[in-house]
């Protein structure tokens, strides 16, 4: 097991110390990177202690260093898992090969894409997520959150390692732009569509990190099949940290929908408008929530058919989810691939397998996306209410893809844009949702305690009991 060295300026186990030119060059990012995470990162919380995990070594689950930090003086760092001895490509033309430790000249150009896009996304969640310490609905929480943005901040850094490692000026250049894009911007948003988006609220949040954080999980895990080696290694580690993440989101999900229905026990009513007089997020604003976050995530995956997953896949740049474990040739040339096409009343279409990976991979993920699911719909069953959250038929709502010019309901009809269009309030979170959800919105700063609008935790994290000072407002 590396052990990480902390006494360079840089956390890293990947001998920085030894490499002055590529020190040089990330060192001369990191005043950049700062100053983006002061004016872009999380706000208000400067003087704030906050109770973090920070890597060790990269087996973060078992051995993390927990302690009381501020914000700004948490070290990012730059980690990859141990290298697999004698690992091979493990799918595409080169299948069997021994895996690359840097990158062949033609494939320089995309590889180099696909490590800007999945950078990108990772300062922009934290610019997204900036605003939302004022309204933590406990300390708790706040920490849950604080811990997802320095980690999508050393996500950050894991990108702007490769690209100054391996591609040279290209690649400064490009590490520089990940910090002029902003979410939302209008002159320079953020390259994926889903991250230009605002989180406005905290159910919002609990919601993105469910949705959008999975959408990581599967790309990273299939960027972690690359034959590019270092890749490889950067999103095996990155996995790990990214586990927490859908936690954060599965039980804050869960949490919202068990305090909802505690509060329909105690007011005898499941009308939506006595929900909300009583303070609690009532369902059917929890499943348009839901269908928003989990629509705009699947737009993530590009679309159904798609020639540049194709040549990514054949070059062994990025393979399918757990593509060791496929039981078949990892090549595909002559394989076929169901995928559900919206021509002639969406049915199942026979597609050449090689261009239909986005859709393999969105498969997948909408079969992870369940698990949560039938997770809080057992919550509301134990509650003894008769309501069920539902994930929308996969062409709801859709802005990339096949889809796009359809119109799909959430049951999955086909119907025209005005019926679509005068329905939509009843499927998608309307201002008036979010100008209530904004109502709960106060912050809780007192340990233990939670805001009316959500249920407390099973337990606390890392062992510590719930009403631990997770984050001490005042300097110590
Ligand atoms: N918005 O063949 P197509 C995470 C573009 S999340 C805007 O359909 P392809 C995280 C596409 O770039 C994981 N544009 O797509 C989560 C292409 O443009 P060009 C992020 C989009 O290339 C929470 C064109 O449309 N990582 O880590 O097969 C918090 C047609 O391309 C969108 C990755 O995504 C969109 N939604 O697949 C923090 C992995 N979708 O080339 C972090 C790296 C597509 O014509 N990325 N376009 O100019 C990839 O593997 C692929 O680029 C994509 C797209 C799967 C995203
Ligand atoms: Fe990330
Ligand atoms: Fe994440």
């Amino acid at each position: 097991m590396t052990t990480i060295d902390y006494n360079h300026r840089i956390p890293n186990n990947v001998d920085l110390a030894d490499d002055r030119k590529l020190t040089r060059a990330l060192e001369s990012w990191m005043p950049s990177f700062e100053s983006w995470w002061r004016e872009m990162g999380p706000q208000g919380f400067e003087a704030a202690d906050v109770y973090l995990r920070t890597a060790v070594n990269t087996n973060i689950h078992r051995e993390s260093a927990w302690g009381h930090a501020k914000l700004t003086d948490y070290r990012w760092g730059i980690f990859l898992t141990d290298p697999e001895p004698d690992r091979v490509i493990s799918h595409g033309e080169f299948k069997g090969q021994p895996v690359w430790q840097d990158v062949p000249g033609e494939f320089r150009n995309p590889l180099r894409r696909l490590i800007v896009i999945q950078g990108d996304t990772e300062p922009a969640s934290v610019e997204q997520q900036r605003h939302l310490g004022a309204t933590a609905p406990s300390i708790y929480d706040l920490r849950g959150l604080f811990q997802v943005n320095v980690e999508e901040g050393r996500h950050l850094w894991a990108m702007v390692y490769l690209l100054d490692r391996f591609f040279g000026r290209d690649g400064r250049e490009e590490a520089q732009a990940m910090l002029e894009r902003h979410s939302g911007d209008p002159d320079r948003p953020r390259i994926l569509g889903a991250f230009n988006e605002p989180t406005p609220d905290w159910l919002a949040f609990f919601m993105f990190t469910y949705f959008t954080d999975r959408d990581g999980k599967f790309q990273l895990a299939s960027l972690a099949e690359s034959a590019f080696d270092p890749l490889s290694r950067t999103c095996h580690f990155m996995l790990r940290e990214e586990a927490h993440h859908m936690f954060i989101g599965t039980t804050g999900v869960e949490r919202v929908v068990q305090r909802t229905c505690e509060v329909m026990r105690e007011i005898g009513s499941e009308h939506p408008e006595d929900v909300r007089a009583a303070g609690a997020i009532d369902l059917p604003t929890v499943q348009r929530y839901l269908n928003f976050h989990y629509t705009v995530s699947l737009d993530l995956f590009g679309a159904e058919l798609s020639s540049n997953a194709a040549t990514y896949f054949s070059a062994g740049l990025k393979g399918r989810f757990r593509e060791t474990t496929i039981d078949d040739d990892h090549v595909l040339t002559d394989a076929l691939y169901p995928v559900l096409t919206p021509n002639g009343g969406l049915a199942e279409k026979e597609e050449p397998a090689l261009q239909a990976l986005n859709a393999a991979l969105q498969d997948a993920y909408i079969e992870d996306c369940a698990k949560g699911v039938k997770k809080w719909n057992r919550a509301i069953e134990t509650a003894g209410f008769d309501f069920e959250l539902t994930l929308p038929h996969r062409g709801f709502n859709r802005h990339v893809g096949h889809f796009t010019d359809v119109h799909v309901t959430p049951d999955g009809q086909l119907v025209d844009e005005a019926a679509w269009e005068a329905r939509r309030d009843e499927w998608l979170p309307s201002e008036a949702d979010f100008a209530f959800v904004k109502t709960l919105m106060v912050p809780v700063a007192e340990p233990g305690k939670m805001a009316g609008w959500i249920a407390p935790p099973a337990t606390g994290i890392n062992g510590q009991p719930v009403d631990y000072e997770y984050v001490r407002m005042t300097a110590a």
